[in-house]
């Protein structure tokens, strides 16, 4: 026979475990809501296992949690379906947060998108959109973004609304061939794209191959490859 302390024990055993795996913070919104006066920085977030990514507290009045990154062309985005799932890079620099991830902090509730971009000639501009998220695994992490608002970059996003997430080695886009392949990067593609944050690193203006750089179309057009871009998240209020 059992003690009634042990079978108390028993079943509150896992209630316990349950309780300190919900303390750990999921995203950048959890870091700042257990301690008010973080700071910018990379910290460790728990959306399945620990993580590092970079939390922006002061844009716009922050909490964002940074889920893409480029900065320097230090880190190679030209990778497989796995990579994309997982995430790759370094927090305090270039990286890909993970779709799965993406998917976990977006299905906690409506969340919306800033998108900073940034010239080579010292300009810097964005673009907003009031909702956004990422489908599960079984729907190809297919996108879901609307609502914008202008920065001054224009809008080349909402093209890709409703595609799922297309790598070279796995064709979920809208187009005869693979754009991942042809365009160089991994993304949301259509037929191909209007954006290719993800593409190659390439120092501005480049004619020689077509749209394969980091472009935002709407701003300084398919062949112009920017010297920044990031893509940050938070809870919409
Ligand atoms: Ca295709």
């Amino acid at each position: 026979m059992f003690q009634p302390a042990v079978l108390l024990l028993v079943f509150l055993a896992p209630l316990l475990i349950c309780c300190t795996a919900t303390d750990k913070p999921m995203d950048c919104s959890d870091i700042l809501q257990q301690k008010p006066k973080s700071r910018s920085g990379v910290y460790t977030v728990y959306p399945l296992g620990g993580a590092q990514v970079y939390c922006d507290m002061e844009t716009l009045g922050g909490p964002w949690t940074v889920i893409q990154r480029r900065m320097d062309g230090s880190v190679n985005f030209y990778r497989g379906w796995d990579q994309y799932v997982h995430g790759f890079g370094d927090a305090k620099g270039e990286y890909w947060f993970g779709l799965e991830f993406m998917h976990k902090i977006t299905a906690r509730g409506k969340h919306e998108l800033l998108v900073e971009i940034e010239d080579f000639e010292g300009n810097n501009t964005s673009a907003r959109y009031s909702s956004f998220s990422v489908g599960e695994n079984c729907d190809g992490y297919k996108l879901t973004v609307s609502g914008f608002t202008d920065g001054g970059a224009g809008d080349s996003l909402s093209g890709h609304n409703n595609m799922k997430f297309t790598t070279f080695d796995k064709d979920q886009d809208a187009w005869g061939n693979n754009c991942a392949k042809t365009y160089l990067g991994g993304f949301w593609y259509k037929a191909c794209h209007y954006t290719n944050p993800n593409g190659i690193y390439r120092w501005g203006l480049d004619t020689t191959i077509h749209a394969i750089g980091m472009d935002w179309n709407t701003w300084k057009g398919a062949d112009y490859s920017l010297k920044s871009i990031s893509f940050k998240i938070r809870p919409a209020k």
